[in-house]
């Protein structure tokens, strides 16, 4: 009789332990990716980092004096940002996304956003 209780006891202890793993799976898959910043200043955009995920987010900051904008060559995204202003952008797909500014075309930069793992 004892011996079963204590069966009982280890059984629900390991289903407690089961319960709070699967919690505990989808607030990691839920976390937010990564927030990096880029300054777009004398004409130029900053240097992009190289190690972008689907779900980072760039934040785009334009110190000149004039708007610039972040527009994808393949028109996946199209930023307008005024001067002063910052715009933001969380990257829902992976490739690589040239993209340049409208306003002033040798204003140029490569996107490159690696698939979520
Ligand atoms: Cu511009």
């Amino acid at each position: 009789m004892r011996k079963q209780v204590f069966f009982i006891a280890r059984f629900l202890l390991l289903g407690g332990a089961i319960a709070g793993a699967s919690l505990a799976a989808p607030l990691v898959a839920a976390a937010p990716g990564h927030s990096v910043t880029v300054v777009i200043s004398n004409m130029s955009f900053g240097r992009v980092p190289a190690d972008l995920k689907v779900g980072d987010t760039v934040v785009w900051v334009n110190r000149d004096t004039v708007p610039h904008t972040v527009t994808a060559r393949d028109r996946s995204f199209d930023l307008h940002v005024a001067p002063g202003q910052s715009a933001s952008q969380t990257l829902g797909k992976a490739g690589t996304f040239p993209f340049y500014c409208i306003y002033h075309s040798a204003m140029r930069g490569t996107l490159k956003v690696a698939s979520a793992s």
